[in-house]
Parts: C-alpha cells; structure tokens; sequence
C-alpha cells in the first residue's frame, strides 16, 4: 500500500479532486471487498480506458503548464501501477479463499421437508381395515380391470340382467371392463384357495354416473367376506353391528331391512342411526333418523357353485360398504367431489 498513498498524496491537486478521491476512498476500501465483482467495479472506476479516474485526469494534462504537466503526470503514472498491484494482491487472495472454502456449509440449520398428508379416503379405509382387522379379516387386492365372468357371471349376475347394460359399465372391449364392485377379489380368492376364509377387500370401482355433490363414476368400496361351516346370519349382524359401533362410536345404533341382491340370499340392507342429528331426523338422512351404509347377506350357493365350494359344506356372509360416504360423515365433508379434486387447501385440513 506504501506506493499508493505515496501516489495518492502526490496527485492532490484542486482541479483534479475526482481522482484524489477515488484513490483514497479506493485504499481504504480494498482490505473490506469481499467480492470479486466488487473488485472489478473499482477497476472500470479507477483504471477504466475511457471513463477511468485516471485516465480522465490525464486528459488534463496537456491544459496545464510544463512544470505541473511533469509532477503530475509522474504521479499519476506512478498511482496507475499501484492500483493495479494492490487489485492483483486482493484478487488472489478472495479466489484463494474461494477455492478452500468447503462446499457445503454443515452448520446451515437443514431445510424443513414438506411433509404430505393420509387423504381422507385413505384414512377412512384404513380405520375400516383396522376394525375388521381386530375381527379377523384379511385385506385383499385384485385388478380393477375386470372380465365379465368375475365382476358378473360367477357372482350370479345373468346376461339379460340391467346391471350388464353396456350403458351402466365402463367397458373396455367387448370382454374387459372396470369393475363396478370389489366382490370381483373376493370370487378371485375362493377360486384360488380352499374354505375357510374371512377377507376384505377396499378398493376403486367405477360406474357411468352423472357427477354432483353425491355422485361421482369413481368410488371406493370395501367389501367383506367370511366363509367357513356353520357361519349364519347371526354372525353377519354381530360383525357389522360391532363394526359399526366401532367406526361411528360407541352410542350408534343399528339395523338390518330387507333386500335383494343377485350374489346373496336372504339379502339386507344395513343402517345406523343418523351421525348427523343422532336419530331425530334431519335433511341428511330425510328425516328418517337412519342412514344406509352397507348393503349384506348370505352367501348365495350359485356363487359357492361358481368358485368351486361345496354349499352342502359351508356357509358364508358378504357384505358391502361404500368408503366416501362414511367418510364424508365423519370428517364432515359436504360434496363427494372434494376428495377427488385434489385441491391442496382442502386436503391440507385433515
Ligand atoms: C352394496 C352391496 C354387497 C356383497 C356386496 C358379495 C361378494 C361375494 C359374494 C356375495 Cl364374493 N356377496 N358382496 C354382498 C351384498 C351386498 O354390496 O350396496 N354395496 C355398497
């Protein structure tokens, strides 16, 4: 630094206070820049061709008398070469410190991971499973691309049957189409392994329906199943009733209508009494006090005929829920279409 004050000191001329400045401002600087861009900035402003501090001064030199144009144009040749040393020296001490600097800074508190969230279907299903777990029941998958003998013939639906009418299925060609029912799994595991069983099986099933607030063409189901001699009627309403009071809480209560279904006889549909005004009636449940939340019955031996179980030997009950409307009860969820709109602001309140 010795050269630049000595050059400083010596261009100190009234006329030229621009460059007197700079260079004294550009000295007490330097040791504090801490980046190179910074560093070229003082470069373009002191030692600039054209708009340089110093080359600006020199211009000046040819107005000025001999004697004056000697001591000044020494000096500021002198002040040129100490610029440029003490920016070199500067320059190779940030690209020194650059280069030993470690790459990653491990005392940087961590990033905070944005943590998802069970999509209220999910954790429907799951407490249902959980429920049926305690009880006994497997969980079981299968394909929701189904054939016609597995979502229709084996479970006793027969060809002229309205639930076969190409305008109530999603069909694929004339042999495969998405599977109205989970009850598909359920043939698939009773082809496959011999009585007893006892399985669930949750999953999507789709049917052409006009969306609304309702309805949508894609639902989730869970099915049950249990298989094995002696199992009755009776054994179907203690496993719902006692589903029930576990699912909607301990005070629900419960009971079994009539019904019809091609894949069960006796058939029933299974109520609780309404969650929302607890059985006085209400616009949720038409001011019956009930909600249907399962449809039930026992095994027909046309489908026992169809996988192969002999009706003689064993009994069973089937049973299904659907998933978004006891979901939608409990969780307080006005319109189906929600669920599946994946509108992060909705999703993040569960
Ligand atoms: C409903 C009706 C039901 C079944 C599903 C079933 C399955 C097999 C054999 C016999 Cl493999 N039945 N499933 C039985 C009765 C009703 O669901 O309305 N679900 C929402």
């Amino acid at each position: 630094m010795r050269p630049l004050s000595e050059a400083v000191s010596q261009v100190q001329m009234p006329d030229l206070e621009k460059v007197y400045n700079d260079l004294e401002n550009f000295a007490r600087a330097v040791q504090g820049v801490t980046g190179l861009e910074i560093l070229e900035e003082w470069r373009r402003k002191l030692l600039g061709r054209k708009s340089g501090s110093l080359a600006r001064a020199m211009r000046h030199l040819g107005d000025m008398d001999a004697e004056l144009r000697k001591t000044l144009g020494q000096a500021l040749n002198r002040a040129k070469p100490a610029v440029e040393e003490t920016i070199a020296l500067k320059k190779a001490q940030l690209e020194a410190y650059k280069a030993s600097r470690p790459a990653v800074d491990v005392t940087m508190p961590g990033r905070q991971p944005a943590l998802g969230r069970v999509h209220p279907i999910t954790r429907a299903a799951r407490e249902m499973i959980e429920i049926f777990g305690r009880l006994g029941f497997e969980v079981v998958e299968g394909p929701e691309v189904e054939d016609e003998w597995h979502n229709f013939v084996a479970l006793n639906i027969p060809p002229e049957h309205p639930a076969r009418d190409p305008l109530d299925n999603y069909y694929l060609d004339d042999r495969l189409l998405l599977r109205t029912q989970t009850s598909t799994v359920q043939i698939r595991v009773m082809e496959n392994r011999p009585p007893p069983v006892r399985i669930i099986a949750p999953g999507r099933v789709y049917r052409p329906e006009t969306v609304d607030a309702g309805h949508s063409n894609m639902f989730h189901q869970l099915e049950g199943l249990w298989v094995e001699q002696g199992v009755t009627f009776a054994d179907l309403k203690g496993v719902l009733s006692m589903f029930a009071r576990a699912f909607f809480g301990a005070d629900v209560r419960t009971r079994f209508l009539p019904s019809y279904f091609p894949f069960t006889e006796p058939s029933a549909e299974f109520y609780v009494s309404c969650l929302l005004c607890r059985g006085k009636g209400c616009p949720a449940c038409k001011g019956s006090g009930w909600m249907e939340v399962a449809g039930c019955g026992m095994v027909d031996p046309n489908v026992f005929e169809a996988v192969g179980y002999d009706a003689e030997e064993v009994t069973g009950f089937a049973f299904g829920f659907g998933i978004e409307r006891p979901a939608m009860l409990k969780y307080g969820i006005n319109d189906i279409r929600l669920l599946f709109e994946n509108d992060l602001r909705f999703l993040r309140q569960f």
